[in-house]
């Protein structure tokens, strides 16, 4: 049987609060886990954003939505994997708004605002990379398990340490590289490995999530890794197909 999928842009305030940990619950060996005032503006944030729903009046006009109509939706903590692509595939990008302790300003152990806006945010309106996106969301949707695991991987290798050809030239844009400058400049040098982007092989790399990569994957551009990232979900075992329909903002089945 099918996993329960969004169809619709308000079905993702039925996930939004399904959060795998609060985000103002932190671990002992978080940076802030004895700063009582850290911890109170943690619970402000998260308690903001697990009352937040989405009604058409508080879509606001901002830079974003002009590029490429994706926006982002606070969230008080971490989404599954299937839930948090389920978002992309609306152009939804489930944000944190809280910020890093200010013990450790080099190193955060989850997302934060930092990680958010300078990752992130910028590569959101650029068109070609927001239909990549897309593409992941779509092909997350009612997929089976063992399917979301190599999407996130495949998410995990573009979206957040990707890199990408442009001019000849090989450069990053990757969020997880974007927001560290260490990272950033490791992976331009010739320390770590490059192979070229590929979802059925990428799909089941095996990667570390608290050092630098040792294996980048290389797209040869963002329209590139789209059609392959089509081509992937194609391989997918669904008894559907979906298209995603902009004017009413909902996904049809096809
Ligand atoms: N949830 C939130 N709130 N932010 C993320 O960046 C995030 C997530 N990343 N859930 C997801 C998981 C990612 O690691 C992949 C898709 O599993
Ligand atoms: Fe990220």
């Amino acid at each position: 049987s099918v996993p329960w999928f969004p169809r619709k842009m308000a079905d993702l305030d039925r996930f939004a609060n399904q959060i795998l940990s609060y985000g103002s619950e932190l671990d002992a060996d978080h940076p802030g886990f004895t700063d009582p005032v850290y911890r109170a503006r943690r619970k402000y944030f998260a308690d903001i954003a697990y009352n937040y729903k989405h009604l058409v009046y508080l879509r606001i006009v901002h830079p974003l939505t002009d590029c490429t109509g994706f926006t982002l939706r606070p969230v008080a903590g971490l989404l599954s994997s299937r839930d948090f692509l389920a978002g992309l595939a609306f152009r939804v990008f489930h944000s944190t708004q809280y910020i890093r302790h200010s013990s450790k300003p080099l190193y955060t152990p989850e997302p934060d605002i930092c990680h958010e806006l300078l990752g992130h945010a910028p590569l959101f309106a650029d068109p070609a990379f927001a239909q990549f996106s897309q593409e992941i969301g779509l092909a997350s949707l009612g997929a089976p398990d063992e399917f979301i695991e190599k999407l996130a991987t495949c998410y995990w290798f573009t979206v957040e340490f990707g890199m990408c050809r442009q001019n000849g030239e090989l450069k990053a844009y990757g969020a997880g590289l974007l927001s560290s400058f260490g990272e950033l400049e490791y992976c331009l040098s010739d320390k770590p490995e490059k192979r070229p982007f590929d979802p059925s092989k990428t799909c089941i790399q095996k990667y570390p999530i608290t050092e630098y990569q040792p294996v980048y994957y290389v797209s040869e551009s963002f329209e590139d890794a789209k059609q392959k990232m089509i081509q992937f979900a194609s391989t997918i075992p669904r008894p559907f197909s979906v298209r995603y329909n902009p004017y009413t903002q909902t996904v049809e089945i096809l």
